[in-house]
């Protein structure tokens, strides 16, 4: 027999052991939990939820295992958020943003300009706001945070033009998730808001229902959108954190023990998610400054944060959420 066939049938055979394997792992199984994301294979996000899946299985000896369905393959965001409160979907991996209408607080974090920079954001939500006051908030309703990740900062990018200034946005049309606080964040800028789910936002621009969106790079290479708005400007108006949040009736199921390996391997796979993140970042604007995209960094961020005042006027209003945006505020 010659090498290359010999190598070719070890290599077959090899194959064929770690499928059989895969299989046996997958029938261990006693719980496979399943987990949504919006993101494609590869994104930070999912792979930091594959790394905590890992860990999960290597902990419980195969007692609970997780499975993530990517790119949407279990729903477009919000209705995979709701299918996790109902318990239909054990995990979800979502924005902050997409949580509004069923969390009140996790309006806040949707904040425009509310975050200094991203270590501001890291120690927020790694301090007791990300930790106590979010937890109880998620839990009233039926959810589980289990993980903070990086989602970057997010600009405005568009078909038509080069935005340097507040004034080049009065009058354009641009998407936004599917939240109050971001409609009216556009009407502060002048702008008009269409909000739709993230896999509508491709087509939306070609054909010219919008102008443009607004996101971070990694998303705004990876959706394609770069494809068809040419224009992004880094105005960074939004930081909002990422969060890997399970059903509280999936949950209630594991046993303490396997909830804390859970919980353990969720927090491990932060640092994960956030490396690979800052990592990401960088690439796709590379990518997408390759591929043609003007992208437009020196403005004045100052008229943008000042535009903001009436939103935050509109959505700080109880005693309780002033104390937690100051809270915020005065995180060090
Ligand atoms: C991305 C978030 C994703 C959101 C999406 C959006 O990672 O969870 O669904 O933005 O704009 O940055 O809808």
């Amino acid at each position: 027999m010659g090498g290359t066939t010999l190598k070719t049938l070890n290599t077959l055979l090899a194959a064929l052991l770690a499928t059989a394997a895969g299989v046996a792992a997958a029938q261990a199984c006693d719980v496979t939990l399943r987990s949504s994301d919006t993101h494609p294979d590869g994104y930070p996000t999912v792979e930091g939820v594959k790394f905590m899946a890992k860990q999960v299985e290597e902990k419980t000896n195969g007692r609970v295992c997780i499975e993530v369905f990517p790119s949407s393959q279990l729903g477009e965001e919000k209705d995979t958020i709701e299918q996790t409160q109902f318990g239909v979907i054990d995990m979800v991996r979502a924005s902050f943003g997409s949580f509004n209408n069923i969390v009140p607080e996790a309006q806040l974090l949707s904040l425009p300009y509310l975050f200094r920079d991203v270590e501001h954001m890291y120690k927020v939500m790694d301090g007791p706001i990300g930790q106590e006051t979010l937890v109880k908030a998620f839990e009233a309703h039926d959810l589980v945070p289990l993980a903070y990740y990086d989602g970057g900062s997010r600009s405005f990018y568009n078909s038509q033009k080069p935005i340097k200034s507040i004034d080049d946005l009065k009058g354009m049309k641009f998407r936004v998730m599917q939240s109050d606080v971001f409609v009216d964040m556009m009407g502060a800028l002048g702008a008009n808001a269409t909000p739709m789910p993230y896999g509508e936002v491709y087509s939306a621009i070609q054909t010219g229902v919008i102008d443009g969106a607004e996101n971070n790079y990694p998303s705004f290479d990876t959706s394609g959108h770069a494809e068809v708005a040419k224009y992004y400007t880094q105005d960074q108006h939004l930081m909002v954190p990422e969060v890997v949040a399970m059903s509280k009736l999936s949950w209630d199921k594991l046993s303490p023990e396997d909830q804390a390996i859970v919980r353990q391997a969720a927090l491990d796979s932060v640092p994960v998610e956030r490396k690979l993140w800052a990592e990401q970042e960088k690439a796709s604007e590379e990518k997408v400054k390759a591929a043609g995209v003007e992208i437009i960094k020196d403005i004045d961020k100052t008229p943008f944060i000042e535009a903001m005042v009436p939103v935050y006027e509109k959505y700080v209003t109880t005693p309780e959420f002033k104390a937690i945006v100051k809270q915020i505020q005065d995180t060090k």
